[in-house]
């Protein structure tokens, strides 16, 4: 094992209250394309393209077509062991806060199923449920009444009039997510936040930490005295100040890191 992942490993066996922050790359392994890697999904277009209000306004047909797309390449992806990993830890420790800029989803199904096994021990889902601060894609949203319903997937994106419209005020549907230029939840950000001024570990997976105000996540948990723990292949903005940074993908390298010994279906003993 190496030393970076002993340390964290010992951060983590130390730790009363801990803060979880990830993004797109702890969904890598499951086959999510992330953002601003080499087969990023903003490869061909650039964010303001897609992820805006104006590019909603301007162009809703495009938008859906990019967000049912990916729908269809998330609904064939399953947890991998870095979630089943991070759902275990909250299931198993007293006070985990995970939070996420993800918006696939993996996280609650991973605690579903981690909660499944752990059935005998009474352990309740909701614990590893995440703050989602940038919203959830499998979900529908109205662009005028706010109106929330499950996410379609069958939209029909051949032309402005087949795209899905509210079924209470007749306004074009939207992922519910957080575009950029869009306010956040502020009870979500709120809670996530509020999580980070108490913990004394923050451990950061999978994120190039360049997306504001989640990446200030972890900078308040830096500044209220927590350690930081960054589980990532690269170097991102948050070496600065982790305490120890863990190179690696996070499937592999985070069961250890948490002291999880996965077995191969997914479910793990204490290690
Ligand atoms: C707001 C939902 C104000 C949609 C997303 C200049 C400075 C500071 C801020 C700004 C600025 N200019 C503009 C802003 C604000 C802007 C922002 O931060 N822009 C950035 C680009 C500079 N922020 C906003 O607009 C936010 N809103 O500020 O509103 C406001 C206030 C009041 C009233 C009105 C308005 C809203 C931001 C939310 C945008 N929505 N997603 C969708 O998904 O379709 S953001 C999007 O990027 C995703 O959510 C994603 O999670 C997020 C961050 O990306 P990452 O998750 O980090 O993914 P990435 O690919 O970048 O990195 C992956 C990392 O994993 C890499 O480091 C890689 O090495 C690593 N990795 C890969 N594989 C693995 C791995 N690690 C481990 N294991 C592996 N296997
Ligand atoms: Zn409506």
């Amino acid at each position: 094992m190496n030393a970076a992942v002993e340390r964290a490993r010992d951060l983590v066996g130390r730790a009363e209250r801990i803060v979880v922050l990830t993004g797109a790359g702890v969904s890598a392994e499951s086959g999510v394309p992330t953002f601003r890697g080499t087969d990023g999904l903003w490869k061909s277009r650039r964010p303001e393209q897609l992820a805006t209000p104006e590019a909603f306004a301007r162009d809703p047909r495009t938008v859906w077509e990019w967000y049912a797309w990916r729908r269809s390449v998330i609904g064939a992806c399953l947890p991998n062991p870095a979630h089943l990993a991070l759902a275990r830890l909250a299931l198993t420790h007293d006070h985990v806060t995970l939070v996420t800029q993800n918006v696939d989803g993996l996280h609650h199904r991973a605690a579903d199923e981690v909660a499944d096994d752990l059935a005998d021990a009474g352990a309740d889902a909701a614990r590893a449920h995440p703050l989602e601060v940038h919203g959830a894609m499998h979900r529908d949203r109205c662009s005028g009444c706010g109106w929330r319903s499950p996410g379609r997937t069958d939209v029909d994106t051949t032309s402005v009039d087949t795209l899905p419209r509210c079924e209470s005020c007749g306004e074009l549907l939207r992922p519910d997510v957080v575009w950029f230029g869009e306010a956040l939840d502020m009870e979500v950000l709120g809670a996530a936040l509020e999580a980070a001024r108490h913990a004394d570990l923050c451990l950061v997976v999978g994120t190039s930490a360049v997306v504001y105000p989640a990446a200030s996540i972890p900078e308040l948990a830096h500044r209220s005295g927590a350690a930081v723990v960054e589980v990532n292949l690269e170097e991102t903005p948050l070496a600065r100040y982790a305490t120890t940074s863990v190179r690696g993908a996070a499937g592999l390298t985070l069961p250890t890191v948490l002291g999880l010994a996965l077995t191969p279906c997914g479910t793990s003993t204490h290690g």
